[in-house]
């Protein structure tokens, strides 16, 4: 598939996809949804991929829905954001929290609206100092999707989660970083280096150890104990068998560094 709305690279190891429609703020259209869904098809499908990174093109990460593609005058019939949201943005939020392999974002610029929701649906978050995060749901009468009324409370307790979005306010990512709602804030010209510094160490790593880690912690709100146990000692059943496991014990006991294979 030729992408007109992303960049997709595949690197040693790991690949990055960048949002690329910079004069809308990376927002999505149809096009990026069909693009980013082929892109999650693809590292999904790809044992080389051992981790992926997502960033944005130009000032801003992604400003959410294009909101040049809504038909919003009232000689028009609605649209039905319920099948925007149904086709489009929760299979990708599904995509992200349920991909086994680790998820880095670097924030470059604002995230806003479902651009926010993605950007917090990743694994570990980075942003530039100059960045920001923005709940603009309420500022044009939605709610927090993509995840974000699951994600933001979990990350940050209801007080902050429900200021936020009832606010629609922007925080600084050195705030998403104080409270918690992120990794990282890094400098501006540092976020490219740390970024690929990070998705590069993650995919020499035991990625199937990396895998059911993320999906265990992303699983463990919404599981009793005797569950989440349960899923340990199925993760533990499957990882002992794995040639990562043999490599880091061998590793360890003959003190040298481990040379995972993500198999
Ligand atoms: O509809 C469905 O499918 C349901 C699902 C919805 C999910 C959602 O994401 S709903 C939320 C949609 N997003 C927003 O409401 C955010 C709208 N944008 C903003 O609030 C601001 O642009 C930002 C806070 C993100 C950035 O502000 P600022 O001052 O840095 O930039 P700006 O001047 O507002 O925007 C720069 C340009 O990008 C401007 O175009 P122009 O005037 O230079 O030609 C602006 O119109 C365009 N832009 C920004 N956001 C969007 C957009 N164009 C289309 N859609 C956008 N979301």
């Amino acid at each position: 598939m030729n992408y007109s709305t992303i960049q997709f690279n595949k690197q040693d190891g790991y690949a990055v996809l960048t949002l690329s429609r910079p004069e809308s703020l990376n927002s999505f259209n149809q096009q990026m949804h069909q693009e980013v869904k082929d892109v999650f098809r693809l590292v999904r499908n790809d044992e080389e991929i051992r981790c992926l990174l997502i960033t944005g093109a130009g000032r801003a990460f992604c400003a959410g829905q294009d909101l040049g593609d809504r038909t919003v005058t009232s000689s028009e019939q609605a649209p039905d954001l319920g099948e925007s949201v149904e086709n489009n943005y929760n299979p990708l939020i599904r995509a992200i929290m349920t991909l086994e392999k680790p998820i880095v974002c670097a924030v470059n610029g604002v995230a806003a609206g479902a651009g926010a929701s993605i950007a917090l649906a990743c694994d570990i978050v980075l942003a530039a100092k100059s960045a920001s995060f923005v709940q603009a749901f309420s500022k044009i009468g939605l709610v927090p999707d993509s995840g974000g009324t699951f994600n933001l409370p979990r990350a940050l307790g209801l007080p902050r989660a429900k200021a936020l979005a009832l606010l629609g306010s922007k925080i600084s990512a050195e705030q998403a970083e104080n409270w918690g709602l992120i990794w990282q804030s890094v400098k501006d010209e540092e976020l490219q280096t740390e970024a690929l510094a990070l998705v590069t160490h993650l995919a020499c790593q035991p990625t199937l150890a990396l895998g059911k880690i993320k999906v265990l912690l992303n699983q463990s709100f919404n599981n009793p104990l005797h569950h989440q146990l349960e899923l340990e000692k199925d993760a533990m059943r499957l990882l002992g068998q794995t040639q990562d496991y043999k490599e880091g014990v061998s590793a360890f006991m003959e003190k040298r560094l481990p040379s995972f294979r993500g198999k």
